[in-house]
């Protein structure tokens, strides 16, 4: 078995210093000793915990990531299309529920033959992680130089690894929303352009935009392409967890996201995370157009759902409906002195340009270009001018 502290240590040592996961029995140690050490986002989901950690990383921390291999399954989209592309790499521990030499429940025999597979076929890196401490300290001096080199790489976790490591009482905190403001009139519904126009031009000179997945990220690009933006080509739905682990590691910056109703639907217990960890930088302003606009316009169910209500309810300081794009800039302006993690909700019409490109440049080239827009903020800005240049 490993000493699970020894394990910890040798991770900080490493300079891991953030982790985010959701809950698996066989990691259950490893993960009490990484809630009662390190700054730990607990996820609703894997592939949001792939997305926040994701975030982290951009905001210049290393980053790892917990899941039972149930989950593994949730993190597929992120996986292949957030960190393959961007070359984000994570350091990742997944359990081997249903390994074939254990007994264990039905539901995973399927995902215990194939975890490894799985893996192999997202082109992730993997080992078994030993039991044996001085092997393992030396496998993650290997998994390290994956990550030196942008590569995710994944450990696989057998039943009983792990020395037992208690949960220290874990300390709630609770984050209640102070402002809730609801409709009142009738909406302007401007174009998704005419609002992402007015979003760009409000953002200042520290200031990191990322939209979301499809239409939103293309028309951002198309209005400028500047590097403080990342467009979310896939992912879709992790765009605020993305944001969440941007925010808690540039608490100095303000983090604007734009999101879609679909991709809002798609992941929405990011609300409750975003709500609990609340970052007052953080501002996620939802355009919602009651479709899947980029798809062909295919019908969501966001009608029938009061985004200002929920946000309020997961814990936003601050849940405000738009009913203008002179509001919006009201709306922005105002948080930008004030700040506390914010929403936005918006009615847009559905609909864009007819000729709209797509981002010519490589995920992984706006990547590099907003690590070094965190590093070196000032120079590449031309005085005067709110949007930094490539
Ligand atoms: C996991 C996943 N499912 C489906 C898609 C295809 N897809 C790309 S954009 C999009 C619609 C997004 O809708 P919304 O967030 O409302 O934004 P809009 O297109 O309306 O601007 C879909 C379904 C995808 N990229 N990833």
């Amino acid at each position: 078995m490993l000493d699970t502290k020894k394990f910890g240590r040798e991770l900080k040592r490493l300079g891991f210093h953030f982790y985010s996961g959701v809950p698996c029995s066989f990691l259950e140690n490893l993960i009490n000793y990484s809630i009662n050490n390190f700054e730990h986002i607990t996820a609703a989901n894997e592939g949001d915990a792939i997305a926040i950690a994701s975030g982290a990383y951009l905001g210049g921390k290393k980053a790892v990531v917990f899941m039972q291999n149930s989950g593994l399954a949730n993190a597929v989209s992120p996986l292949v299309s957030l960190n393959y592309p961007f070359q984000i790499p994570l350091l990742g521990f997944v359990s081997l529920r249903g390994a074939p030499d254990i007994q264990d429940e039905p539901q995973h025999e399927l995902m215990g033959k194939i975890t490894t597979q799985l893996l192999e076929l997202m082109q992730v890196k993997w080992m078994y992680l030993a039991d044996d401490i001085k092997k393992a300290q030396h496998q993650l001096l290997q998994a390290n130089q994956f990550i030196n080199k942008n590569q995710p790489f994944f450990f696989v976790v057998k039943k009983g690894t792990f020395e037992e490591e208690p949960l220290k009482e874990q300390v709630l905190s609770f984050s209640s929303n102070q402002t809730k403001k609801m409709k009142t009139r009738t909406d302007q519904m401007p174009t998704r352009l005419e609002v992402l126009t007015a979003i760009h031009a409000l953002q200042n000179s520290q200031a990191i935009l990322i939209a979301t997945t499809g239409k939103t990220g293309r028309e951002l690009y198309e209005i400028d392409d500047a590097c403080n933006h990342l467009y979310m080509v896939g992912s879709m739905g992790c765009v605020s967890s993305l944001g969440l682990g941007l925010a808690l590691s540039q608490k100095n910056r303000d983090i604007i996201i734009i999101d879609g109703d679909g991709s809002l639907l798609m992941h929405m217990g990011n609300l409750a995370t975003n709500g609990h960890y609340h970052p007052d930088n953080m501002l996620h302003i939802l355009l919602d157009n009651h479709s899947h606009d980029s798809t062909g316009g295919q019908r969501t169910v966001s009608h029938n759902v009061n985004f200002v209500d929920i946000s309020a309810a997961c814990g936003y300081k601050k849940s405000i409906y738009i009913h203008n794009v002179e509001e919006l800039k009201a709306s922005i302006s105002e948080w930008k002195k004030t700040k506390g993690l914010t929403f936005l909700y918006m009615r847009i019409a559905k609909g864009s340009k007819k000729q709209l490109s797509r981002p010519k440049i490589k995920p992984y080239e706006v990547k590099e270009r907003l690590q070094n827009f965190i590093k070196n903020d000032p120079q590449l800005f031309t005085k005067g001018e709110n949007t930094c240049k490539s």
